[in-house]
């Protein structure tokens, strides 16, 4: 097993044996010929690299003695640096736990710092490999031949190249490759639909194909197509009439990525200059600074432009006093408080040598990185001891993040950030092109989109995560969406170490699963070779950048000291295997190129190796002192912020516009006929006004699930909004929950306002963990850095007659109830279903919230309530000057009073508001007087409105649909004792089963009779 003692000792031989440098060379000079990386940008990249390295090492040192908390490292993956270097450092990343190297070299850029800027993209990979057309793709680079680039989104492939993507600041264009000295590293061409850099090689590179093109769109396709592929011209509807269809794309219905209608992003019911503050994210969209700009994304979740040479986030300055401690300490003292003296025999310990690493270089701002690489081993150490300045997650987790990097915290569950990376890539591209439609409107108006205009996502993982579900969902999502045409510009980064924990990645499988991804194109490099790294992930986020479409980058890398601190790995490694590892260090092999390169001396290396260890090591001892999360409120603060006065303001400006400047507006998008002159309405026509009324308000939202637009939904209740808003608001999706929840993930953090359906509650347990692992971490995790606003409407619950069993009448919401911060709502009344929906949309752009809006499928098109032909289960549906009256605020009740109300309190939601006011009305004839408590909210539970309506009676009869373990109820009669309730309380549940098909279901769920004989034994008690 490598230690950390091991891999420090043979770092030092390994560099102290290198040979001296057969002459210095330029280190502003390519590093080898054909080389897009210079001397100077080597050298920088190695800085990061060894930060990493002393990092993992600190984790050690730290966990030691019980002061660090974390030690899954990223030795072995300092490649990825080479990565971060082909990118910039504005493209939101979402990050493999081991991509220290990585961080760090991005905060370098975000810090102007890295030498050269920005790193060239595509413009090197052709030198390198003598490939005139390193993208595989037998169209002429970008620009053309002639130097002219394709007319905006004109067809190539039918994937239209992006118009805007300026050439790469920095990017070193480094002229013919020459065969030289330093070309003799060997050929490691990959097989001929692969695009490889072979290391050092020029001119060996077959023409690489990469995978087919995605099929052409069919001419006069509008270049972003209908997200609802094979919409058919004419669609059934449940009710059997047949519904008048646009074809794909021809309602100028263009998909996520497209402009049209007038809902849609191009008909802004707020032009610019009249735009309300909070109408896209609560903020006005400023005009981006002049000069070279980086983009800081905000509390809200969105990017603002700032000048390039704003400095990063600054750390907090070490105390006189903790400084003087760590010298003490680093000088030979006693350890830290509680630890063993100096247990870390790799991390240096005695006195610290004069910083004595002048930039063997010669590089133009020799402390400019280096400055930056510190603040960024602050960050990961802070993550590590768990303090509370930790920049992204305060002490909450170990992640890298930061919010000024575009680095977006993932969490622990392996694979689970990929299908928001490719919902975030759809957002990016869609407000890309909203950009591009307003600016033809207004040229000089504000960009739309939070994020740079050609922004990519890129998104690492391991190679045994690319088996995991979500992964595969992942993948297949960006595939599908590119063989339909549209755009997602991710780059998928897969850092294969070979290993799970213990189990291998059978030889050559990854290879092959990658490169069978339909529609996503495979790079490949090997991360022992930084240059190769560099450029092919330059030209693979070139091609996704110019092209808007999903590749692979799979990175080829090793694992030194084992998965974690505790992991033996010897248990399930051959010490031969280990050795294997160890020889293919990256680090160590960016060592040798600067030697090689002459830009350094091995002992040059080493002291700068020793630098970074000697600065990391005080750091750590700096911040190991640090403040840890010390009270509840202090840990659950960024969990679910919850502004409810700001959410009212929210619904009451909505409100103001819709009856104001937006009446017009509305009344066209209904058709002249607006709901609250409709006529009482079902449940399901006042969500589908209600989601109407969002869009209006809303220009960000966009609605979408399996089936909720060219049909409308399988009961209804999106029917029409299609038509009315555009397919580039309302789509349909592919068939899988985990990828529909993905996408509103990734739209969220873009600044979108998703309203994703999963089209029965029994098909959430499919997706669940990007609801509760993803969704309801983020703002908990990053400190409300980044969020993502969601409204996901569920249909669910059962009493659907005559239809289904389980599936379709899934009554259990266990899962939902313990996600913290999850808000869920269940509107049971029509004229509960706007006011309970608008504050779910306010309170997603007001607070970032995250809500189930679950709605009871049996009472969608419920009519009556007492008697057949009453229609008092018809709802009137408010018109906008009453909405701010009606504000429904989160965990608020409403409350029925039938009879004198005094007799027994019904705590009820869903269906059992239902049952419970008809078993009411039978009580109140037989004189007992109920008062009727519609939760409407199960999370957070109206806790205030049910103690006081049970101190009401006396005597609380729980009517809960969900099952009796695990369900609603337990929660209900756990509130009413913490609260210190002593009546009489009694509860009917649904019966610990699955529901049954046809009558049978009855056997196990609430019915009135339960009810009214539950009533009367409370009284009779
Ligand atoms: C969904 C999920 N299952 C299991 C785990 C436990 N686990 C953590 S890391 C890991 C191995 C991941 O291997 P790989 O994807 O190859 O990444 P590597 O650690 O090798 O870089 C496992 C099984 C997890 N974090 N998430």
């Amino acid at each position: 097993m490598t230690t950390p003692q091991d891999l420090d000792d043979r770092f030092r031989e390994t560099l102290g044996a290198l040979p001296e440098p057969e002459r210095r060379r330029d280190p502003g000079r390519p590093v080898r010929p054909g080389a897009a990386l210079t001397g100077h940008q080597l050298l920088a990249l190695f800085d990061a690299q060894v930060t990493s390295r002393q990092l993992d090492l600190a984790a050690r040192w730290l966990r030691s003695f019980d002061e660090g908390f974390y030690t899954i490292g990223s030795a072995g993956h300092e490649a990825n640096a080479a990565v971060a270097a082909a990118l910039r450092p504005t493209d939101p990343a979402l990050l493999h736990y081991r991509s220290g190297a990585f961080y760090c070299l991005r905060a370098a850029q975000a810090a102007d710092a890295f030498p050269g800027g920005d790193a060239g993209e595509g413009a090197d990979l052709a030198a390198v490999t003598g490939d005139p057309d390193p993208d595989g793709d037998d169209h002429p680079p970008a620009g053309g031949p002639d130097g002219i680039r394709p007319p905006e989104d004109a067809p190539d492939d039918g994937h239209p190249a992006v118009d805007d993507v300026p050439a790469p600041a920095g990017a070193q264009h480094t002229g013919p490759p020459a065969a030289g000295p330093d070309t003799d590293a060997p050929d490691a061409a990959g097989p001929p639909d692969a695009v490889t850099a072979p290391p050092g090689t020029p001119g060996t590179g077959g023409p690489p194909t990469g995978l087919p093109d995605a099929p052409a769109a069919p001419p006069g396709t509008p270049d972003a197509v209908d997200l609802s592929p094979g919409t058919p011209a004419a669609t059934g509807l449940p009710d059997g009439t047949v519904q008048a269809g646009p074809p794909a794309g021809s309602d100028a219905g263009a998909g996520w990525g497209g402009e049209t209608g007038p809902g849609s992003p191009v008909h802004d019911p707020h032009p610019a200059a009249v735009r309300p503050a909070d109408a896209v994210d609560g903020v006005a969209v400023p005009p981006p600074p002049a000069g070279p700009v980086a983009y800081r994304v905000g509390s809200d979740g969105t990017a603002e432009p700032v000048p390039r040479h704003q400095p990063a986030t600054a750390p907090a300055a070490a105390t006189d006093t903790a400084a003087g401690q760590a010298v003490a300490s680093a000088a030979g003292g006693p350890g830290p408080a509680g630890g063993p003296a100096d247990t870390g025999p790799v991390v240096p310990a005695g006195p610290r040598p004069e910083p004595a690493v002048a930039d063997p270089a010669g590089g133009p701002d020799p402390d400019g990185w280096q400055q930056a690489y510190a603040e960024a081993a602050r960050d990961v150490l802070r993550g590590m001891v768990a303090s509370t300045l930790d920049p992204i997650a305060g002490g909450r987790h170990k992640v890298f993040g930061r919010a000024d990097l575009a680095v977006v915290p993932t969490t622990s569950t392996i694979a689970s950030h990929l299908p928001r990376a490719v919902g975030l890539g759809l957002a990016v591209e869609r407000l890309r092109r909203m950009d591009t439609a307003a600016r033809r409107d207004d040229p000089d108006g504000p960009p739309r989109s939070p994020w740079p205009r050609d922004a990519i996502v890129v998104c690492s993982f391991g190679d045994a995560s690319v088996n995991h579900a979500s992964a595969t969902a992942a993948f297949n999502t960006a595939g599908w969406y590119d063989h339909t045409g549209l755009r997602i510009p991710v780059l998928f980064v897969c850092e294969d170490n070979g290993l799970g924990i213990s189990v291998r990645s059978p030889e050559g499988w990854v290879e092959r699963t990658l490169r069978a991804r339909p529609g996503v194109r495979y790079f490949t490099a090997d991360g022992t070779d930084p240059v190769a790294v560099h450029a092919v992930t330059a030209e693979a986020a070139g091609w996704v950048r110019r092209h808007r479409r999903p590749a692979v980058l799979h990175l080829r890398t090793v694992r030194l000291l084992g998965h974690a601190g505790a992991d033996a790995e010897q248990a399930y490694r051959s010490t031969a295997e280990i050795a294997a590892d160890e020889a293919r260090d990256p680090v160590l092999a960016t060592a040798r190129l600067l030697v090689e390169a002459g830009v350094a001396t091995g002992e040059e290396l080493l002291a700068r190796y020793d630098e970074r260890g000697w600065q990391v090591r005080r750091t750590a001892e700096e911040v190991l002192d640090e403040p840890k999360l010390s009270a509840v409120a202090e840990v659950v603060a960024p969990l679910s912020p919850r502004r409810p006065s700001r959410v009212a303001a929210a619904v009451a400006q909505a409100a103001q516009r819709a009856a104001g400047p937006d009446a017009a507006g509305r009344a066209e998008a209904f058709g002249g006929k607006p709901p609250e002159l409709a006529g009482p309405l079902t449940l399901a026509q006042s969500i589908n006004a209600a989601l109407a009324d969002g869009m209006l308000s809303h220009p960000q939202l966009a609605v979408f699930g399996e089936d909720v637009a060219a049909k409308g939904g399988v009961y209804g209740v999106t029917k029409g909004l299609r038509e009315r808003f555009g397919a580039a608001r309302v789509f349909d999706t592919l068939l899988d929950e985990t990828s529909v929840l993905g996408l509103g993930l990734g739209a969220g953090l873009a600044g979108m306002l998703p309203v994703p359906e999963i089209q029965y509650l029994a098909y959430l347990h499919n997706a669940e963990d990007q609801l509760r692992g993803e969704a309801a971490t983020l703002q908990f995790f990053s400190q409300g850095a980044f969020r993502n606003p969601m409204v996901v409407r569920v249909p669910g619950l059962a009493y659907q007659e005559g239809f289904g069993g389980h599936f379709h009448n899934d009554n259990s919401v266990a899962v939902l109830r313990d996600v913290p911060g999850l808000v869920v709502a269940v509107p049971a009344r029509p004229d509960d279903a706007g006011p309970l929906l608008r504050t779910c949309l306010a309170a997603a752009t007001v607070d970032g919230t995250v809500s189930v809006f679950l709605e009871p499928i049996a009472l969608y098109h419920t009519r009556d309530l007492y008697e057949p032909g009453d229609g008092e289960w018809l709802g009137a549906y408010a018109e906008p000057s009453a909405w701010a009256a009606g504000h429904a605020p989160i965990g608020r009740a409403r409350v029925y009073g039938v009879g004198s109300a005094e007799d027994v309190t019904i705590v009820t939601f869903g269906n059992g508001v239902r049952m419970s006011l008809r078993a009411a009305s039978t009580l109140a004839d037989e004189g007992i007087g109920c008062r009727v408590v519609d939760l409407r909210w199960l999370a957070p539970l109206p806790v205030a409105d049910l103690i006081r309506e049970a101190s009401a009676t006396g005597r609380v009869l729980v009517v809960d649909e969900t099952r009796r373990s695990g369900g609603v109820g337990e929660g209900i009669l756990a509130a009413l004792v913490d609260a210190g309730y002593v009546g009489a309380a009694r509860r009917v549940a649904a019966v610990d089963s699955f529901v049954p098909l046809g009558p049978a279901a009855r056997q196990v769920l609430v019915s009135e009779d339960a009810i009214t004989q539950g009533a009367r034994t409370l009284l009779a008690r």
